[in-house]
């Protein structure tokens, strides 16, 4: 049996992420295709219940403890992607270990230190980065009033994922990270994206799942 395909959707706030990782989902579903949706953070579990008050601000944690507390969401969860995939079942990734380089390095924290927790995980056959162009994501309505939402921490979080996406390409393979547009209407954007998915699903059968950065 083939393995399902290990699809991660990466952005910024209000890149219109969330909106088409659900969409993608649907659509892998009514064609034929197992797939399920992973959000990253999942603040469902002990440790996400943790992020999710820190990200309301509801606690505080030193910036190296809370980076760790991100990975560590990540590997307990790790072990089901694997199973998942190896079962034909797809992964639809909402954020994932990029966003956790990109948000820590921009508050300071050392590139390598934010790098390196995540060494093992499993690898994504495709990481599409979603882009607007600051102007057009200030039309999109306000920040919400989580951590990070504000102007300042998402110009210097763009700037820590071009430094994450040089990674992934000269590590992984320049077709392992595609940047795509998120100007224009939601079927506009859904329809970049159905096709480059569509190719990592052709391109996945034969391979196995990679570790990630090793
Ligand atoms: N975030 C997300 C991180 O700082 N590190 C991580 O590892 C991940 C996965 O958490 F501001 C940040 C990014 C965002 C916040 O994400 C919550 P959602 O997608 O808005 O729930
Ligand atoms: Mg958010």
């Amino acid at each position: 049996m083939a393995r399902g395909a290990f699809i991660v959707l990466e952005g910024l706030d209000r890149s219109g992420k969330s909106t088409q990782v659900a969409k993608l989902v649907d659509r892998l579903n009514q064609t034929g295709h197992k797939a399920r949706l992973q959000k990253f953070p999942d603040r469902t579990t002990a440790i996400g219940k943790m992020i999710d008050a820190y990200l309301q601000s509801q606690a505080e944690l030193d910036d190296r403890a809370i980076h760790l507390l991100f990975s560590a969401n990540r590997w307990e969860c790790a072990e089901a992607i694997k199973r998942d995939l190896a079962n034909g079942m797809t992964i639809v990734a909402d954020r994932y270990a990029f966003s956790g380089i990109a948000f820590s390095a921009a508050k300071g924290l050392p590139f390598t230190f934010c790098l390196n927790p995540d060494a093992g995980l499993p690898l994504p056959d495709l990481t599409l980065y979603l882009t607007v162009p600051p102007e057009v994501a200030s039309t999109r309505g306000a920040y919400g009033v989580e951590r990070y939402e504000n102007l300042d921490m998402q110009t210097r979080t763009r700037e820590q994922f071009a430094a994450v996406a040089r990674e992934v390409q000269a590590r992984h393979g320049e077709d392992r990270w595609v940047q795509v547009s998120a100007v224009g209407t939601i079927d506009e954007v859904e329809a970049r994206i159905w096709e480059l998915v569509d190719g990592a699903l052709r391109r996945v059968d034969e391979t196995r799942v990679g570790e990630l950065w090793l």
